[in-house]
């Protein structure tokens, strides 16, 4: 009776792991800031400073090509919970955070005005149905 009880537990812990969440919801979930389903240029701005703040580990005001090591990685993980079109889709929000992507003055590291500057080009690239903000119906659901 225990082992019974030990293995739907199991189960139901599988079964929440493969029902994971969309690269929508999990955009969400990091994005929309104050969670009214809808996540804002500002929002993105915001955001973005904190991830910032959070990889520029020598508080250089820089993200260089060192640090961007470890922020690759951090991006490649969340790429690799996913499989198919919806992997896709996560790899183009990291990519949208790479080096290439931010680093527009091509020196080799992003500033943060650069990192910033970049939320409003991705606004403009994920807001796909144009209504000012993104939504899940933006990620096709
Ligand atoms: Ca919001
Ligand atoms: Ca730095
Ligand atoms: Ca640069």
């Amino acid at each position: 009776m225990i082992l019974r009880v030990t293995t739907a537990a199991l189960l139901l812990s599988a079964t929440a792991l493969f029902a994971q969440t969309t690269p929508g919801d999990q955009f969400l979930a990091n994005w929309d800031l104050n969670g009214n389903g809808t996540a804002t240029v500002e929002e993105l701005r915001e955001m973005r400073s904190s991830v910032f703040v959070t990889f520029d580990a020598n508080d250089d005001g820089f993200i260089d090509a060192t640090e961007y090591v470890m922020f690759d990685e951090a991006r490649q993980n969340d790429v690799d919970a996913y499989q198919g079109p919806e992997r896709a889709q996560m790899q183009k929000v990291a990519d949208a955070m790479g080096l290439a992507a931010s680093d527009q003055d091509s020196d080799g590291r992003v500033s943060e005005a650069e990192f910033l500057s970049g939320a409003d080009r991705w606004f403009a690239k994920l807001d796909k149905n144009g209504h000012g903000g993104i939504t899940m119906a933006d990620f096709g659901k």
